[in-house]
């Protein structure tokens, strides 16, 4: 087997830490890995090669370029909701134009190398925009069509994203007569919140339910700003890594799709609260809801319908949200803190 290059963009933020550390361990594999804030040492040091610096500055982005060739691309760099909702134009040019400057690196990479390169893209459930909260209850499991219809700039950058990637797969300079080279191989799971042992969010909607954790294993008080009653869609970070790898690695042949949506458990935050109690008892948690946070979380499904993935390419989660905090987040947590 080859020695596959793999490069991961925006590899310093909580997924890439998950992926890369994974490569680490794993032979055959150079990741090259941008961000642009430094780099940890300790991801630095499991790395091939690290760059600091911006997807929006398409120089940089070609020396990077020049300097490898790419198997596969894992676009991970994003500004994510709520820090896109105070910054709408930035987080468009980042979740936007940064997503086409690395789909442009990824088709000249294919058409001179000659063969596909694989784009691996992680996009999420803020692709959905529920009216009100009665039809978020009535429609319940929602699969890859139903309600998209973002209200948040970083939603409506994520599904405009997934179809960038679609396009460039196979609709790219239709027109040309004599298409040369290779293709972009886009695949694209459509996440939920992601809940880490090891790091927590920051700019993101779903923070609550990390952030809730981590702050009980601190041994701090917790104001959560959204309502009990709020539900959405969880994971835990290995699967979520998992997940990113278990798409790149299926058959193109199975793949009936583009975008797949990935599921795992959907709890309450009055129940994750009790789930977070029920480790760590002397946990203060209250609930302050913001309401402009909480209209967010009102438009985003109660839970998705995966099946898609399940059939095409075999998705299922290792930990359900018993397992999840039993066998990973509360002793992982624990250790990282050195709590009780
Ligand atoms: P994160 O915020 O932890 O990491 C994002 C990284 O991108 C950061 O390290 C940041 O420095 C980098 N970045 C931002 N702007 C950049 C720029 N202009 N140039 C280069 N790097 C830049 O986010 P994450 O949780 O690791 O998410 C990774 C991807 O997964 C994002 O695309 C996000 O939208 C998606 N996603 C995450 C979740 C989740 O719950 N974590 C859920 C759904 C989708
Ligand atoms: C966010 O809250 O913005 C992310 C996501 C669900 O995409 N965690």
């Amino acid at each position: 087997m080859e020695t596959r290059t793999i490069l991961i963009t925006g590899a310093n933020g909580e997924i890439g830490h998950g992926l890369v550390s994974y490569f680490a361990d794993h032979n055959r594999v150079r990741v090259v890995a941008m961000d642009l804030n430094t780099m940890d040492d300790n991801t630095r040091k499991k790395c091939f090669k690290v760059y600091a610096g911006d997807i929006l500055d398409t120089r940089f982005l070609d020396s990077i370029s020049t300097a490898h060739d790419f198997d596969v691309i894992y676009h991970l760099a994003a500004l994510l909701s709520t820090r896109a909702e105070r910054q709408p134009t930035i987080a468009h040019k980042v979740n936007v134009d940064g997503t086409l400057n690395l789909l442009e690196m990824a088709i000249t990479q294919s058409r001179l190398q000659g063969k596909d390169v694989k784009f691996i893209y992680p996009s999420s459930i803020a692709v959905y925009g529920l009216p009100d909260i009665e039809t978020k209850h009535r429609a319940g499991r929602l699969n890859e069509e139903e309600w998209t219809e973002p209200r948040t700039m970083y939603g409506i950058n994520k599904l405009y994203s997934e179809r960038l990637g679609r396009y460039y797969m196979s609709f790219y300079r239709q027109l040309d007569a004599n298409p040369m080279g290779g293709k972009i191989d886009f695949r694209c799971v459509r996440f939920p919140g992601l809940i880490s042992a090891f790091t927590l969010p920051t700019g993101g909607t779903s923070d609550f339910a990390p952030e809730m954790l981590h702050y009980a294993a601190k041994s701090e008080r917790y104001n959560c700003f959204v309502r009990e009653d709020t539900r959405i869609p969880f994971m835990a970070m290995p699967d979520g890594v998992n997940a990113l790898l278990k798409l790149e690695a299926a058959e193109r042949s199975s793949l009936s799709s583009q975008v797949y949506n990935v599921g795992s458990f959907s709890p309450t935050a009055h129940e994750l609260k009790a789930r977070v109690k029920k480790a760590f008892p002397s946990a203060e948690i209250e609930f302050k809801p913001d309401l402009k946070r909480q209209v967010i979380l009102d438009t985003w499904p109660e839970d998705v319908d995966d099946s898609r993935a399940r059939k095409d390419w075999g998705w299922e989660p290792e930990y359900d949200f018993e397992m999840a905090f039993d066998d990973y987040l509360v002793p992982a947590v624990r250790e990282f803190y050195g709590s009780k």
